[in-house]
């Protein structure tokens, strides 16, 4: 039975959430800038909208030669703001994960997925489910990604990297060789440059030659670790699983309201259910919270979030059902637009355990 292995990549992540913010700019360049302060203009590109790019924009190009490439062309030049797009990603790893079997994040804009246990290892219906990845995706953040599906990671970032911008590339496992074995071997996940130019001395240029090549050669080589994996990417059959997160450093749940709205009540009853599967959580895993967040996406999709913090850790439903209620009154008396997404977030999490032997560790000494 074939692993069935997801690697999802946002397309031209920053500069789409800038996009989403002011849709106006769907129709222009538009450069996500980290700007150093020197000057008014030193400073790199973090990444371009498609149509920057083909205007040969890149990231981490001088700010001043992309502005250079895009002269006269009415480019938007915008700050980069981590922080909005650390949200944007929190939200979309968290809606992730209750569609796949195992989630692996492994940076802001891209994760691994496992879906072999829920596709029975079929390829067909794990598309289905990918599809519907990007259906929520555009739904809810109005976002567009790359999804790539095969056998093995290597497999699956390799799709998705091929599929982008806004693709789904199925690698079935009968096709993963032969899909493989005309890319060149720098296509692979961990062959940079140093790597390929020492595989084209060996005359090794194509992932098929390396597939082909003597195991001891390789090995030789690169080293018995990087040699054994190299020669398993090649036919697509690495080894490495899908890894979640070990240690949670906080629990959420958002919801989208069946209509949009600024009631608090309204709010908060569609979100009741969520605040249990939060608690839940918290309890399957021993932890108490210092930090109960209410969290609401507007009509325009822009996110507020009202935060309460505790002296000493809270594990209580009741008290955390009490603290959201008033966290959503208080952001429906500042909110200009209806709530369209509301969601409950839970943080500063400690072990319960530890607590608890504390207070024994106290009783018994006392
Ligand atoms: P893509 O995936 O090719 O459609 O485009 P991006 O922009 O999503 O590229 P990706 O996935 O490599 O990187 C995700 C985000 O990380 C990107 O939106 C901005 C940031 N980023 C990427 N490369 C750089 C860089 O060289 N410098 C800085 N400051 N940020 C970067
Ligand atoms: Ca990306
Ligand atoms: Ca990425």
């Amino acid at each position: 039975m074939s692993r069935v292995v997801g690697h999802l990549d946002l397309d031209y992540f920053y500069a789409q959430v800038e996009e989403v913010e002011d849709p106006s700019l769907r129709q222009r360049p538009v450069i996500v800038c980290v700007f150093s302060g020197r000057t008014d203009e030193s400073g790199v590109v973090s990444t371009a909208n498609y149509i920057a790019r083909g205007f040969g924009v890149r990231s981490a190009m001088p700010i001043s030669l992309a502005k250079k490439k895009l002269e006269g062309k009415n480019p938007a030049v915008i700050r980069m703001d981590h922080e909005k797009y650390e949200a944007v990603s929190a939200r979309i790893m968290e809606d992730l994960e209750r569609q796949v079997d195992l989630l692996e994040p492994t940076g802001i804009d891209e994760a691994f997925f496992d879906v072999t246990a829920s596709s029975g290892s079929d390829f067909g219906k794990a598309k289905i489910t990918c599809e519907s990845i990007k259906e929520s995706l555009l739904r809810n953040e109005r976002l567009t990604c790359s999804i790539g599906l095969g056998r093995s990671k290597v497999v699956a970032k390799l799709a998705s990297d091929m599929s982008k911008p806004g693709g789904l590339l199925v690698v079935a496992p009968e096709t993963t060789e032969n899909f493989l074995a005309p890319l060149p071997v720098s296509k692979l996940y961990g062959v940079g440059p140093k790597t390929t130019s020492a595989l084209d001395e060996m005359g090794v240029k194509t992932v098929g030659e390396l597939a082909r090549a003597a195991p001891a050669a390789i090995e030789g080589r690169f080293g018995s670790k990087f040699g054994g994996y190299l020669m398993a990417a090649a036919t697509g059959t690495d080894p490495d699983p899908v890894l979640p997160g070990l240690e949670p450093t906080q629990f959420s749940r958002i919801v989208t309201l069946k209509q949009d709205t600024r009631d608090p009540m309204a709010a908060y009853a569609q979100i009741s259910d969520g605040i249990e599967h939060v608690h839940g959580k918290m309890m399957s895993s021993a932890k108490s919270c210092r930090t109960v967040s209410a969290i609401a996406v507007l009509t325009d999709l822009s996110t507020k979030t009202k935060s309460r913090t505790f002296e000493t850790p809270v594990d209580d439903l009741a008290i955390i059902k009490e603290t959201a209620l008033l966290l959503f009154e208080e952001l429906g008396r500042t909110v200009e637009k209806d709530f369209r997404r509301v969601g409950l977030r839970v943080s500063g999490l400690e072990n319960t355990e530890d607590q608890t032997s504390l207070s024994e560790y106290v009783r018994s000494a006392g």
